[in-house]
């Protein structure tokens, strides 16, 4: 371990430069080895698969930390040396990642890239130094496991006590679902409106006309958009330390507890209210902020928050967690009697964010693929999409919104424009009030400060977190880029399987700036590292491991390098990470001798998997077949349909994506050749290019080995909640230049066309009637598989 000697001596003469240059703030590179002689606190946790009930009542395998979920709390003190020995009682391999600690690489946990994955049957040692204090959490970096169930707390108390409170609780929230996660992944991949409509956030036409929103509407589909799609899974329960609701009459009127908040969602942020008296935000990401009295706080996924609350003399008061796409709540109740009540938070309007958003000068649907993904410029990415600067000075802009507030007669002096972000408002306490104020500003100045309500700038660091003017900055820009109907999530419109990696170096800052060019927010969390997340606070800008990036808005993070190794950096939703949503930021040090057999393709492959899905049609004119089998470039379609009047129709196509809208393709055509005949078929060649339209229309353009050209338009559009009306129109055109033509004609044609409504009976099953011109009518059952 030559090697690791030299690290260590590195480190060691590190930490002195660094505690020099900051004081207060982090320490140097982390080193392996209990090389101070720290007291050793020790812990086993062992993940298992077990039946588990967490929502509707339902039995399903769920992925347990000492047979819980969430896991138990794992205390330390800071200065200790944690040993931790993970056992996996599975029998598919796992990992355990420490989230938002400070510690040496081979320790972080990401199996493949810093960390060997835990094999069926095996224990892990992980072991390091407690270099800091506060709350953090573990949880699961294989594949989806997280949302089976493996995560649990850190709970780190500093050496002497800070603040000032009487007990600790620990709350961690997540999300649950009764399917198989990697079974929503696919059901995610295949761009289904199911979970929409299950949760309630479909909004089919009828709504979009009644609200008068259909120019937006039309604006969005222009852009290829189907909404303002807030989150996209549906859950059918949101947890509170496992339970959608839990009490705790433990606690006596006016003792001062510290509740330690961690969302540990796979894919849901929360607003977070409570009833009583008004909390006090201590700790944000498990440092320190200056305290501030404020009640209803977003939480975005793998954030933590800490907040003294005082227990009331007259009654118990409710914690309450909101999805903060309005699906589903979770409650707490902290001490005895009656209930007080945390407030409502207002279910997000989605055709109104819509109308909002269309109103707005940006442009939506910036691709999640390139063409050539091996040089992006960012730049000229952001230039291209999001929000559109051009023509409009900001000095215009600020104008005009400042006639905007005239006109309103609301005052809105205090808004101010930095840089090319707009930030609207001033988002101290004082608006962050549960009394509706926020949304009527939203209404007065048009839809501008939409996103106001998700920034930083209540948390301030006590101490100065800015580094020293002379110290060398590198800029970095990641355009936030995703897919929503093909599901696939990238930076910079470059999916993690066709990246490189973000090369950074030691004793340097890099400046990195989130430009998020999607319709969702992306909490992008650093492995390894505190950033500063720059807000209004300037020096004291709060410290970070996970920064929410709010839809079509740019957040910027620095940080000071000062460690070594190689370092995942990614969205926090794990559906996003696994759809390609990732980075690894390396120090371009050697990779350990340790990691040999573990490749980091193995970690980069399983964000390009193959995702099956299938639909099978039973109906009373036709039965019909569609299975798709398709990664992110590659695709292979088979396409069977059959007539009961003896018409036949099957295809199997392999497709190439040029990028999102765009893809080759080429395959083989089966028809039978007289109308209502089996006699003959003819098989021919296929070939063209499928094109993704704007206002969302499947366009084919091909011809066949006879020369024939073909162009289809396909559309299908929620008419009604549940209810979805689908067209397709094909001609194709036979000029005679293979076949011999009828005697006289120089010309045929052939058209196809249908027409149908498809209701939506459950995820698995449609009811569906159509027409079309070969089979004639009918109706039946679709089955999705
Ligand atoms: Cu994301």
């Amino acid at each position: 371990m030559n090697g690791n000697r030299r690290l260590w001596l590195f480190g060691v003469l590190f930490s002195c430069t660094i505690t020099l240059i900051f004081g207060q703030q982090d320490r140097g590179a982390s080193v392996e080895g209990n090389v101070n002689n720290l007291p050793v606190r020790e812990y086993k946790i062992t993940i298992d698969q077990e039946k588990v009930t967490k929502a509707k009542g339902k039995e399903t395998m769920g992925m347990t930390v000492n047979g819980g979920i969430p896991g138990p709390t794992l205390e330390f003190t800071e200065g200790e040396y944690a040993v931790i020995y993970v056992e996996n009682k599975m029998d598919v391999e796992t990992s355990i990642h420490w989230h938002g600690m400070l510690l040496p690489n081979f320790y972080d946990g990401v199996p493949y890239l810093t960390t060997p994955p835990i094999k069926p049957g095996t224990t892990f040692k992980y072991e390091f130094e407690i270099k800091q204090h506060g709350t953090y959490w573990y949880h699961s970096h294989t594949m989806l496991q997280e949302q089976s169930g493996v995560y649990g707390s850190l709970l780190i108390n500093p050496k002497e006590k800070e603040l000032d409170y009487d007990k600790d609780l620990v709350l961690v929230l997540s999300d649950w679902t009764n399917e198989k996660p990697k079974d929503v992944l696919r059901f995610l991949k295949r761009g289904t409106e199911w979970y929409n409509i299950k949760k309630g956030t479909a909004t089919p036409l009828n709504q979009v006309i009644k609200r008068g929103a259909l120019g937006a509407q039309i604006n969005f589909w222009r852009q290829r958009m189907e909404g303002a799609d807030i989150a996209d899974i549906y859950y059918p329960a949101f947890l509170i330390n496992g339970e959608e609701k839990i009490e705790y009459p433990e606690f006596k009127p006016g003792e001062k507890v510290r509740l330690r908040i961690i969302d540990g969602s796979a894919s849901t942020s929360f607003w977070m209210t409570f009833g009583g008296n008004m909390p006090t935000l201590v700790s944000a990401d498990g440092k320190n902020v200056v305290p501030v009295k404020k009640n209803k706080t977003f939480i975005g996924v793998a954030e933590t928050y800490d907040f003294i609350v005082t227990i009331p003399d007259d009654g118990k008061m409710e914690f309450k967690i909101m999805a903060q796409d309005g699906s589903g709540t979770a409650s707490a109740f902290l001490g005895t009697g009656r209930i007080l009540a945390a407030p409502e938070v207002a279910r997000p309007d989605k055709i109104g964010m819509m109308q909002k958003m269309a109103k707005m000068k940006m442009r939506m649907g910036a691709p999640a693929m390139q063409f050539n993904p091996s040089n992006p410029d960012p730049y000229e990415l952001k230039e291209k999409w999001g929000m559109q600067m051009d023509g409009m000075d900001h000095a215009n802009m600020k104008m005009d919104m400042e006639k905007d507030s005239v006109m309103s007669g609301m005052d809105h002096s205090k808004m101010e424009i930095k840089k090319d972000t707009m930030k609207m408002g001033d988002s101290s306490e004082k608006n962050m009030e549960v009394n509706g104020m926020k949304d009527m500003e939203e209404e007065e100045s048009g839809g501008m400060s939409m996103f106001s309500e998700y920034n930083y700038d209540y948390l301030k660091s006590p101490i100065k977190t800015d580094y020293d003017k002379d110290i060398p900055v590198t800029d970095i820009l990641l355009n936030l880029t995703g897919n929503m109907s093909r599901y696939v999530w990238s930076l910079n419109g470059v999916p993690l399987a066709e990246s490189d990696k973000i090369k950074i170096k030691g004793d340097e800052v890099t400046r990195i700036t989130f430009n998020n060019l999607t319709m969702m927010h992306h909490p992008m969390h650093l492995h390894g590292h505190f950033f500063r997340v720059i807000n209004e606070n300037g020096e004291y800008s709060p410290l970070k491991h996970t920064v929410n990036v709010p839809p079509m808005q740019e957040v910027t993070i620095e940080f000071y390098g000062n460690e070594y190794g190689d370092w995942f950096l990614h969205c926090h939703i794990l559906y996003h990470l696994d759809s390609g949503m990732a980075r690894v930021v390396s120090y371009d040090t050697k990779r350990d001798e340790r990691m040999k057999p573990y490749p980091l393709s193995n970690l980069v492959q399983e964000t390009n998997k193959f995702y099956t899905w299938g639909r099978l049609d039973a109906a009373s004119h036709m039965t019909g077949l569609n299975v798709v089998s398709s990664n992110i470039r590659n695709q292979f379609t088979a396409l069977a349909e059959y007539g009961w009047n003896e018409n036949l129709e099957a295809e199997f196509t392999y497709e190439y994506y040029l990028y999102d809208w765009v893809r080759f393709f080429g395959g083989v055509n089966v028809e039978n050749e007289m109308e209502n005949s089996m006699d003959q078929l003819s098989t021919t060649a296929i070939g063209g290019i499928r094109y993704f339209t704007p206002y969302m229309f499947a366009l084919d353009l091909r011809v066949d080995n006879k020369l024939r050209p073909q162009i289809s338009l396909a559309r299908e559009i929620m008419i009604f909640p549940r209810l979805i009306l689908f067209g397709e129109y094909e001609f194709q055109a036979d000029f005679g230049w293979v076949n011999d033509l009828e005697l006289g004609k120089d010309f045929e044609d052939e058209q196809v066309w249908t027409a149908g409504l498809e209701y939506f009976l459950s995820k698995n099953f449609s009811l569906m009637g159509s027409y079309d011109n070969r089979f004639g009518a009918g109706g039946g059952l679709s089955i999705r598989f």
